[in-house]
């Protein structure tokens, strides 16, 4: 096995009191997903969406990576083939516990992004609206975030490593959210082998060939062993 590609979705950082999207008291039952994660939402009342994502900024800042983060990058450093993470989450809790081969497709609170020239910059911690660009002086500043309707970042290279994995892993994801709920089906589809890694079965939990349940601090780092001691 030379090439592992994982997914990672909120639950990897729900032990590090970060709140998932779905859950019964998750952040889709206190904010209506068209206003604050959208892009009509932005355009209609943006400061109620740089409001949500301040606080989920200044959340993440007092959180810290769990045990499944730093498993997750002890696999990248020991693993002697390639181990590429793409996450959905927009926390640096991947960072902070020692990743670096990761992409982060559905954008970074860390990072401000201008609407008119997609100019990106460090983003403060609490965004104002209408802050202008560093580089063209737009007043449109927003959050560097994937809303629904708009294009997953770095798709192209996610495609082209799914079509080379050995292994596909999902990790605390629910699979209801497309692009990233059909990976699956695309790694199986290039021969990988698959593993859904969870609390319960996600949506598309029928489609992966194994599955490992439980919290995903006590379940990633022990795969992440059985992987390097079987490596
Ligand atoms: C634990 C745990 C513990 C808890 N241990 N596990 C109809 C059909 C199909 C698709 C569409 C459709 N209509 C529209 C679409 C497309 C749309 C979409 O998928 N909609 C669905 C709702 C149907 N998708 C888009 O618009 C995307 N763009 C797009 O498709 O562009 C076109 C394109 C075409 C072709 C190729 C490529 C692109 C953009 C999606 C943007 C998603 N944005 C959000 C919000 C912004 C980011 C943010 O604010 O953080 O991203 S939505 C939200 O959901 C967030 C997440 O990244 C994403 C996924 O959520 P996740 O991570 O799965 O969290 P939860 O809460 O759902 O699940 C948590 C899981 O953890 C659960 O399973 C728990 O069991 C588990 N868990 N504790 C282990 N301790």
């Amino acid at each position: 096995m030379r090439n592992i590609v994982i997914l990672t979705g909120a639950g990897i950082s729900a032990e590090s009191g970060i709140e998932t999207f779905r859950a019964d008291t998750g952040l889709w039952a206190q904010h209506r997903v068209e206003d604050v994660a959208t892009p009509e939402g932005f355009e209609h009342d943006p400061a109620k969406v740089v409001a949500f994502y301040n606080g989920r900024r200044a959340d993440a800042a007092q959180a810290e990576p769990n045990a499944a983060h730093k498993a997750l990058a002890r696999l990248e450093r020991e693993f002697a083939g390639d181990v590429l993470l793409v996450t959905q989450n927009v926390d640096d809790l991947h960072e902070r516990g020692g990743s670096r081969n990761l992409i982060h497709m559905h954008g970074a609170l860390n990072s401000a992004l201008c609407g008119a020239c997609d100019h990106r910059w460090p983003a403060p911690l609490q965004m104002h609206v209408a802050e202008s660009c560093p580089r063209c002086a737009a007043p449109r500043a927003r959050p560097d975030i994937v809303w629904f309707g708009e294009m997953p970042y770095e798709m192209d290279r996610i495609f082209a490593e799914l079509s080379q994995a050995d292994l596909f892993v999902a990790i605390g994801t629910s699979g209801n959210v497309y692009p990233a709920a059909g990976f699956v089906a695309e790694a199986a589809r290039a021969g990988a082998a698959t593993l859904e890694i969870n609390l319960e079965p996600s949506a598309v939990g029928s489609q992966f060939a194994k599955a490992l349940m439980g919290p995903a601090t006590q379940t990633v780092p022990a795969w992440v062993d059985s992987v390097l001691t079987d490596a």
